[in-house]
């Protein structure tokens, strides 16, 4: 049996919703063999982020040099990267090891306004990332600090992504959850053609973990030698069922449903 293997390079969410707890429940999902290189770790429930602890310098590099070393992974995700040292750190091996299938998930915000990144690091992102990345799926915030253009229009995303296409990323995907439409629609841009993911909003407060399961589905995708185009078509029909059926845990934002696109669309249990 050929097995397929992800790693997420990302941050801890002891509330196992998002950052590499939803990685590796999204690989195992799509069958993919997981591997995760933690870069922080946060103490966090679904009522916010209480404590964020990052892992030393050399802890991760040594991570990334003990997975390079053996266990050549297919695709590769970058979560939360936690500072703009970690980030040059991080694009550094990504090239040593020749890590190519690369999505770069720009993670800056927690879902309640914790901040995973500096501001600081944005510039580290550009420099570093963008020009390795596969694909790059900021959500409209994050596009906008990447970018410095105001998304209030159809238009000024167009333009977003135009800058981070040119900024390195073969593909670019703007989701469109944080624009208060009854469709929610991703823009997908490669260069040549712009399209769009659309599906229709789900009315919920369990969407902790949206983006980093999209990145996933993405990343898992990709290891199994998908096209792009397949990638995110098929990791948007995974992410909208999982917010559909999210998880009732916890008193805040609870989590969004892993084991629902499994269960719901092909097992009907
Ligand atoms: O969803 C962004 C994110 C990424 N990584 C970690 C997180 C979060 C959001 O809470 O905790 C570790």
């Amino acid at each position: 049996m050929k097995v397929c293997k992800a790693l997420t390079v990302a941050g801890s969410d002891s509330g196992g919703g998002a950052g590499i707890q939803a990685d590796l429940k999204t690989f195992q999902e799509f069958g993919v063999y997981g591997m995760t290189v933690l870069t922080a770790v946060t103490a966090q429930n679904t009522m916010g982020v209480q404590g964020v602890y990052p892992v030393p310098l050399a802890g991760l590099e040594e991570q990334l040099t003990s997975i390079g070393n053996d266990i050549k992974p297919d695709a590769v995700k970058t979560g939360m990267l936690f500072s703009g040292e970690y980030i040059e750190r991080v694009a550094y091996f990504v090239g040593k090891f020749g890590w190519s299938s690369l999505v770069v998930d720009p993670v800056m915000v927690a879902k309640g306004g914790a901040t995973l990144l500096g501001n600081e690091a944005l510039e580290a992102m550009k420099k570093y990332m963008l020009p390795l990345a596969k694909v790059i799926t900021p959500n409209i915030p994050e596009a906008e600090a990447l970018t410095g253009v105001e998304i209030t229009s159809d238009e000024a995303r167009r333009e977003a992504a135009l800058i981070l296409f040119n900024a390195g990323a073969d593909y670019v995907v703007i989701k469109g959850g944080h624009m208060e439409e009854e469709f929610v629609s991703d823009l997908v841009y490669n260069g040549v053609e712009m399209w769009e993911l659309v599906d229709k909003r789900v009315y919920t407060k369990n969407t902790h973990g949206t983006g980093c399961t999209f990145s996933a589905a993405v990343t898992a995708e990709l290891a199994y030698g998908k096209t792009m185009e397949n990638a995110v078509r098929n990791a948007k029909t995974f992410i909208q069922t999982a917010i559909e059926h999210g998880i009732d845990v916890g008193s805040g934002h609870g989590p969004i449903n892993h084991f629902a696109y499994r269960r719901i669309l092909h097992e009907q249990r």
